[in-house]
């Protein structure tokens, strides 16, 4: 190899190697060092946590109720969607940008470049239409040492918080897509029974587990169906699942709609009817659904997706009643310096909060 190209391959492995290391460490920000320290007493850590645990969810109840008292003195309301940032990443396979998403979703949302009304008409600078709870400070939560299995457990609560002042409905702004097993397991425990799912993505993220993650954002409809809290399940989108994505499917009756087939099977989709006889219908959007020509910012490319429109199409046209729904796994570290995959996602986000208010 020539000298110069060994340096530029040198060059070039180190920001690779750093930009890897700076997508690890998010959340590890400073609390992994006091493991290093044994004479930290531990229940000195515990009650730190329990003390951060409350004050983050009191962040949320205080925020969900202001807004719904809002919603309320202003009247007319049956159903108003509250946006929740769940800023988590770390359960993701690969990268983990879409910790960073929601401030950039929300700031997309009311972006100059366009104006707040909807393709159907619903404006969304009415605070009966789109109220905002704020995000779950994840990060910080993190960096106090909380586990997985707590932190989900949190994640579920924080929902609750928001179901439990009417006429609010959640919508939760990701994150990877780990989170949508806290959230609809919330929304049907809340609900007392299990909901509809619609879940258009390119992958079925059903794996059992994924490298021996349970929480895996690759594993979070195993453990939704697993759990009970979805009577169907439609996959839309699919465009890489392999033979246990399939089985998984089978064994859980899920109703998978893989992208060879769309044109196809396009009629039906559009003309959806969901949610009768259960709690509602709850969508879950992996951005990556859509073809990365239409959404360069997601963590896995998956070519011959579905088009911005064939989304609408489907969501417009859905019938049943929307109880809550989460657009997850926007990356904005992969986004163009423009940011169009942000204006993508929010418009996604713009569009069911047109479908879940009234
Ligand atoms: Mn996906």
């Amino acid at each position: 190899m020539m000298p110069e190209v060994k340096v530029m391959f040198k060059k070039l492995l180190l920001s690779l190697i750093m930009s890897f290391q700076a997508a690890m460490n998010i959340g590890r920000r400073g609390i992994h060092s006091l493991h290093t320290v044994n004479k930290v007493p531990k229940n000195l850590l515990e009650e730190g946590q329990n003390r951060v645990v409350e004050a983050s969810l009191t962040l949320v109840r205080e925020q969900a109720k202001l807004k719904g008292e809002l919603v309320r003195a202003f009247g007319g309301a049956k159903a108003t969607s509250a946006l929740l940032g769940v800023p988590l990443g770390h359960n993701s396979s690969f990268l983990q940008g879409p910790a960073f998403a929601p401030p950039l979703i929300r700031e997309a949302i009311w972006c100059g470049s366009t104006n707040s009304t909807t393709e159907e008409g619903v404006v969304l600078d009415d605070p009966r239409v789109l109220a905002d709870v704020g995000d779950l400070p994840v990060q910080e939560l993190r960096d106090c040492g909380i586990d997985d299995d707590r932190l989900m457990n949190i994640v579920s609560e924080s929902v609750k918080l928001v179901m439990e002042q009417d006429p609010l409905r959640p919508l939760v702004l990701g994150g990877d897509h780990s989170i949508s097993y806290p959230v609809v397991r919330a929304v049907s425990e809340k609900l007392g029974g299990p909901v509809d799912v619609l879940h258009l993505d390119a992958h079925p993220d059903i794996y059992d587990r994924f490298e021996g993650n349970k929480y895996s954002h690759a594993s979070s409809f195993a453990r939704i169906m697993e759990g009970g809290y979805a009577r169907r399940l439609l996959q839309v989108g699919l465009r890489s699942i392999n033979s246990e994505g399939r089985e998984q499917g089978k064994r859980f009756g899920v109703e998978q709609y893989e992208m060879r087939t769309f044109s196809k099977d396009r009629h039906f989709l559009e003309n959806l009817k969901l949610g009768e006889g259960v709690k509602g219908v709850y969508i879950s959007i992996d951005v990556d659904c859509l073809d990365p020509a239409f959404a360069h910012g997601v963590s896995h490319f998956e070519p011959g997706g579905l088009s911005f429109r064939d989304v609408l199409n489907i969501l417009h046209n859905l019938q049943g009643e929307l109880v809550a729904a989460d657009v997850v796994e926007f990356n904005p570290q992969r986004d163009t310096a423009d940011g169009m995959t942000a204006m993508v996602a929010a418009k996604l986000v713009r569009e069911l909060t047109a479908k879940m208010s009234k």
